[in-house]
């Protein structure tokens, strides 16, 4: 429409130009502080816990309060005024001017209070107490994520007429928007809403509603005269006139129109206005045929998300949430599961926008207070909140309920039906899943279970719900089997939930983009290792119908104070590191999913690589490099020179040897018409050290490249046997599970960023040697006591209050030599350091005949334990 036809249209109605309804942002200059503690300055988003989250302690989980000023004007106290909140975790009592206004529970659904009554003209005191400590009725009560303490999201003031769509209504928007009868011929359109008049006097009113689409040309109306009473409301139900040959809303065709929702008074002044989003599409689920969109079977293939971004917490600024999304869309997802909880309204709005898929659910996780009236109920209204405050998205088809519920119980199969626990639980399952139809009867519904089938059997979780989504870590949990078992596990599921649609809600392995190997094992955290399994998983979903898809666990590296892997604090599964650098596997799957010619080398974002050169004097260490490629044969060359020509395999994938010179390794893939480069610098450590210069870090125990992040990024070559002329352990065992190398321990070790070099580690070392000329050099050790009674670490804030642990640790004492001189006497890695902590020692010695060095490690008591060395010329 043209401006100055808008202007005429808008003259002719008469209508007041400005916002009939006005809300803005209140986020800045806040008074922040802990229970007891200073008070400072913060501006929202804002959580205590941003540092605390990844430290060797708990993270505080207590008290926090915010207070602001917020002055009102004589305009805005005639208003109905409204205070709305996005995210506030874990739950909040609101005063204003010391008065109490209202509680509200749970950290992931908005929450906003009608604070007419509260406020006066002037300044007026805000105050918020947050807590984020655990309640045995406030779920969630269990996670593998980091339950961030705040005012997380944007906090606003919302200036509304006497007269207006309600805004009472769990933080809704207030107008509903249900399709029916969606065919590509048609769609009718129907408008649910309320009209609430907080003023002292009858009103007559109109409401109208208009449909526009993409090019703002109206194509459906809708309006209602309405009377209403003093201090009422009324509840409107319409239908607009239908949409004829819609356009349907796809993930390749996101076509959006708008419902435009408008209040006018007796003098046709707007009062009030709503723009809700519509994408016209119908979809189902068949159990043996997966998913339909418009009629169209679709493989739903993405990711899981959690909100949460490196340095900022779960307080992460608007364009990490938009560029999230962008890179989602990029890889090629058709769907998100927004998981464990509702996040960030742009999230949606970016899944409408740009074509994603996606289910919502609530964040009832691991474990259930079932027996609770209150914890039943906050669960249930959490459920209402997250439907209608995202009830117009079209890009919600689902709505999903229950992330393993029955993972934490003391039950051992066989299980009993009859168990009161677990017929409880089927209750609770049963009445959510009710609740959600009733709120919502055009969505599907899916329970996520673990992979423990039968007490879901037992249970009857999993019975009322559309789609049993199965979360499965095969190969990373699981035994490390790349069979059938996994094929087997879903055939199996089938016969025993035969008339549900299945999912592979999760899947994944932890890889730590520091760590890179030769022979991937599970467990071990390389990158390697994650894009094996995704590939298994990956044939899986796209060679089954009965499948209806798969959603990788997670898009990216989240916060989980419960975890203690390579990179203790972080769940690392992610196919992006926590800031957001792709990993060898989101490659994969950006290749894979594209639709147009694209070519990748796998580790291209890790450019430093270190190794043992291939045999003495040969100047070259070669190692695997994967190249995925679409659009033809893959050519790869290192410095300009060919290394080979392959044909992708059905993973697009072709991996090739590449022989790396010590320094820089310019490697191009070509795929077609397309390239990609990458300028690998390389570590060569040789085998006779006559010829080294440089200083040389080895991780003892472990089987894995380490690189240390930036800025330092110091490589660590895998440990090797000493042999005459060379260098290397003499003696000990590194950690073998099931025959294969393992990392050691997983336990987070105190005072260092570097975890995998000290969680592995030789036990019973002898000697380590190096053959080198007379010269001045300097040896690091490094050290870490493994053996602790103390598992986890002591969570002071947390569950862990007031426990004393005992810690019982085994005696380790040994002696350090170096060419036969006692360096260190009696040395004890617990009392100097203490257990599961990093310590180094530095030695410095002089060379004088050509003996080389030769570290010795005797023991006193206990067995002798290294976890690295450097060697470093001095000169
Ligand atoms: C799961 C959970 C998820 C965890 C994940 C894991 O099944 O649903 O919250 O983070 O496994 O990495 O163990
Ligand atoms: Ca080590």
């Amino acid at each position: 429409m043209g401006r100055i036809l808008l202007i005429l249209l808008l003259l002719s109605f008469h209508v007041q130009i400005g916002k009939a309804i006005n809300s803005y942002t209140i986020n800045e200059n806040w008074q922040f502080a802990l229970e007891g503690k200073a008070w400072k300055t913060v501006n929202l988003p804002h959580t205590w816990n941003a540092e605390d989250a990844f430290g060797d302690q708990a993270y505080y989980r207590g008290t926090g309060i915010y207070k602001k000023k917020l002055s009102i004007d004589s305009a805005q106290v005639s208003k109905a005024l409204f205070i709305q909140f996005d995210g506030v975790n874990a739950f909040a009592d609101l005063f204003i001017n010391d008065q109490f206004v209202g509680q509200h529970i749970g950290g992931y659904t908005a929450f906003r209070f009608d604070i007419s009554n509260f406020v006066h003209i002037g300044e007026n005191d805000v105050k918020l107490i947050v807590n984020n400590e655990l309640n045995p009725n406030y779920p969630p009560l269990d996670g593998d994520f980091t339950m961030f303490g705040g005012i997380y999201r944007d906090a606003q003031l919302i200036e509304a007429n006497k007269l207006h769509i309600d805004l009472d209504n769990l933080s809704s928007s207030g107008v509903f928007i249900r399709q029916k009868n969606v065919s590509e011929k048609n769609a009718d359109i129907f408008i649910t809403s309320k009209i609430v008049n907080k003023s002292e006097f009858a009103k007559v009113a109109e409401l109208r509603a208009r449909i526009m689409d993409a090019n703002n040309q109206v194509v459906s109306t809708y309006s209602k005269k309405i009377k209403i009473k003093p201090n009422d409301q009324l509840a409107i139900e319409g239908k607009l006139s239908s949409l004829k040959n819609p356009k349907l809303w796809s993930p390749d065709q996101p076509y959006l129109y708008k419902i435009i929702v408008e209040l006018y008074d007796e003098d046709n002044q707007e009062l009030d206005s709503r723009i809700e989003p519509l994408g016209i599409r119908w979809f189902s689920v068949d159990p043996d045929k997966g998913f339909y969109l418009n009629g169209k079977a679709l493989k739903l293939v993405g990711v899981n998300r959690h909100q949460d971004f490196f340095g900022y917490g779960n307080a992460v600024p608007d364009e990490a949430h938009l560029k999230d999304m962008r890179l989602i869309k990029e890889m090629g997802s058709n769907f998100l599961r927004i998981a464990h909880y509702p996040q960030d309204k742009m999230i949606l709005e970016e899944c409408d926008r740009l074509g994603i898929l996606c289910c919502v659910e609530v964040p009832l996780n691991n474990k259930n207070n079932v027996f609770s009236d209150e914890y039943w109920q906050n669960s249930m209204l959490r459920q209402q909140e997250m439907v209608r405050q995202s009830f117009n998205h079209p890009s919600i088809v689902i709505w999903a309920m229950l992330n393993e519920c029955l993972l934490r119980t003391k039950l051992r199969p066989p299980y009993d039906p009859e168990d009161e626990y677990l017929k409880k639980t089927g209750e609770f399952a049963a009445a959510i899943n009710s609740l959600l139809k009733e709120e919502d009867e055009d969505r599907l519904t899916m329970i996520v279970n673990s992979e423990k089938p039968d007490i879901h059997l037992a249970a009857g979780t999993g019975l009322t719900p559309d789609i049993i989504g199965w979360n499965l870590y095969h190969c990373w949990y699981g035994e490390e089997k790349f069979d059938n078992t996994l094929n087997d596990f879903i055939t199996r599921m089938h016969q025993q939930f035969p008339a549900k649609g299945l999912m592979i809600t999760e899947y994944g392995a932890g890889a730590d983009p520091r760590i890179s190997c030769e022979d991937p094992h599970r467990w071990d955290f390389s990158r390697e290792y994650q894009v094996k399994v995704h590939k298994h998983f990956m044939e899986t979903i796209l060679g089954r119908e009965d499948v209806m898809g798969g959603e990788v666990w997670n898009f990216a590296d989240f916060a989980s104070g419960v975890r203690q892997d390579t990179d203790p604090n972080i769940n690392s599964k992610g196919l992006m590191t926590h800031d957001r650098i792709p990993k060898d596997a989101y490659h994969y799957y950006h290749v894979m999913l594209s639709d147009k010619p694209i070519v990748r080398i796998a580790s291209g974002e890790y450019k430093q690589r270190i190794g043992i050169e291939d045999k003495t004097g040969a100047e070259t260490c070669t190692q695997k490099i994967e190249v995925f490629g679409k659009g033809g044969d893959i050519k790869l060359t290192i410095n300009g020179k060919l290394i080979g020509t392959k044909t992708p395999d059905q993973h697009n994938s072709a991996v090739f040897k590449v022989p790396f010179i010590n320094g820089l390794n310019q490697l191009e893939a070509k795929c077609g018409d397309v390239a990609d480069m990458v300028d690998i610098h390389f570590n060569l450590v040789p085998f006779d050290l006559d010829l080294y210069a440089g200083k040389i870090n080895i991780s003892v125990g472990d089987h894995r490249q380490f690189v240390s992040r930036e800025p330092a990024g110091q490589a660590f070559v895998p440990e090797k046997e000493y042999t005459p002329g060379s260098w290397g352990y003499i003696g000990g065992k590194a950690i073998i599970k099931n025959g294969l190398p393992s990392v050691g321990t997983a336990l987070n070790i105190y005072r260092t960023k570097d975890d995998p070099l000290y969680q592995s580690h030789r036990e019973d070392i002898q000697a380590f040697q190096f053959d080198v000329n007379p010269g001045y050099f300097e040896i690091n050790l490094l050290f870490m006591e493994p053996n602790t009674k103390l598992k986890k670490k002591p969570l002071v804030y947390e569950l862990g209050k007031g426990r004393k642990r005992k810690e019982k640790l085994e005696k380790r004492v040994f002696d350090v030599l170096v060419n036969g001189m006692l360096v260190l006497k009696n040395f004890n890695i617990v009392e100097e350091a203490g257990a599961r902590s990093a310590m180094e020692k530095k030695i410095n010695v002089e060379v004088k005949n050509d003996k080389g060095i030769r570290i010795e490690f005797v023991s006193v008591e206990g067995s002798t334990i290294l976890s690295g060395i450097s060697l470093r010329k001095i000169r």
